[in-house]
């Protein structure tokens, strides 16, 4: 198992390559996309977003990947995945929109760069609502400030308004309205979709397709059914295109927010990582389940961290751990400070489970 820092788009500079090997990562996951950049944008519909997806390009250019493959390597660190489509380059794949065939060409250039420059993996999120709902919260230890999700203080669900997608602005000028409901079948097929026309073309470009599960893994959010909201929900999306290359992102956080059910986060992990089907792990700690939960430091929470990398150790699971998000830490640099806790708590417990 190997540790790695996620780094968003405005993040990726040199400075924050040499934190994370200082803190004793190897890898990087990257995001082209900017989405929490803090600071968000209201529309004219009064919702408020990330910021604008990509409007002044289609996909992911070998020139731009190597650039950054290059710099990351420098600093003595290895480019393990991007993570996440820019909702620019495939919005109308999410929403079958007119312009899906075309958008799918664009993607499958993006992974046939990705395989050309040597970056192994694409994490993704297939959503058309995204992350939505979650509430700035001091529950963490030492009242560090992070987020949750209180069924009390979430927003009233809202239509999608048109021109938006995964709370991002995709069309400056949309049309009045707001984006159709979606049904779990629609958008099973839309994913069927993705799956089949993307996961050949990775198999190619040596580039393995990770999927994110549903965060919050609510069944519908803003009319918008959603894909994985239960473990299981995992096995059928793999089962759509059997394949090396049609993998997952497994986020732990996301995985132990699920609503109870038949089944236990330990069992998810060994299932999937006995099928060597996790490209890489998101390495966070939650306390409660939908609709009330918050995000904690990787020490405390529901989830025995410990327990999960015996598990993946055991099954010979060889991808790389990122901390996804953690509460932040009350000092002059609450962001670097948060990671700096998770990875060192991660790099020693790593130490320990494969010395052992
Ligand atoms: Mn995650």
């Amino acid at each position: 198992m190997k540790l790695g820092l996620g780094l968003y788009r405005h993040m990726l500079k040199r400075d924050n390559f040499r934190f994370a090997r200082q803190a004793g990562a190897t890898h990087i996951v990257a995001h082209l996309t900017d989405y929490f950049r803090p600071g968000k944008l209201s529309t004219a519909s009064g919702d408020d977003v990330w910021g604008r997806a990509a409007h002044d390009s289609t996909h992911w250019t070998y020139d731009d990947l190597l650039a950054l493959r290059r710099q990351i390597n420098e600093e003595g660190l290895e480019l393990a995945a991007l993570e996440n489509f820019d909702p620019g380059h495939w919005h109308d794949v999410l929403l079958d929109g007119p312009r899906k065939a075309e958008q799918l060409e664009h993607i499958k250039s993006t992974i046939r760069n990705m395989g050309a420059v040597g970056i192994p993996c694409m994490g993704y999120y297939f959503s058309i609502a995204g992350v939505w709902g979650r509430t700035e919260i001091q529950s963490a230890r030492g009242r560090a400030r992070g987020v949750g999700f209180l069924e009390a203080q979430t927003p009233p669900e809202t239509p999608i308004p048109n021109g938006t997608v995964w709370n991002m602005i995709v069309d400056d000028s949309p049309p009045p309205g707001s984006v159709p409901e979606v049904s779990s079948d629609e958008i099973w097929g839309r994913l069927e979709d993705f799956l089949t026309q993307i996961v050949p073309v990775a198999e190619e470009a040596g580039v393995r397709l990770a999927a994110h599960p549903d965060d919050p893994p609510l069944p519908v959010v803003r009319g918008m059914a959603r894909l994985v909201t239960q473990p299981q929900h995992y096995q059928r999306l793999l089962d759509i295109v059997p394949s090396h290359h049609n993998s997952l992102e497994m986020c732990l956080g996301t995985i132990a927010e699920m609503a109870d059910g038949d089944f236990d986060l330990y069992e998810a992990v060994e299932r999937y990582s006995a099928q060597g089907k996790i490209s890489y792990i998101h390495f966070r700690n939650v306390r409660g389940k939908v609709p009330n939960y918050e995000e904690v430091f990787v020490d405390e929470g529901d989830i025995d961290m410990l327990r999960v990398l015996k598990i993946l150790h055991r099954n010979g699971f060889d991808g790389v751990l990122v901390p996804d998000h953690t509460p932040q830490m009350s000092c002059d640099d609450p962001w670097h400070a948060g990671m700096a806790h998770a990875l060192g708590w991660m790099s020693g417990s790593l130490n320990a489970i494969q010395q052992a």
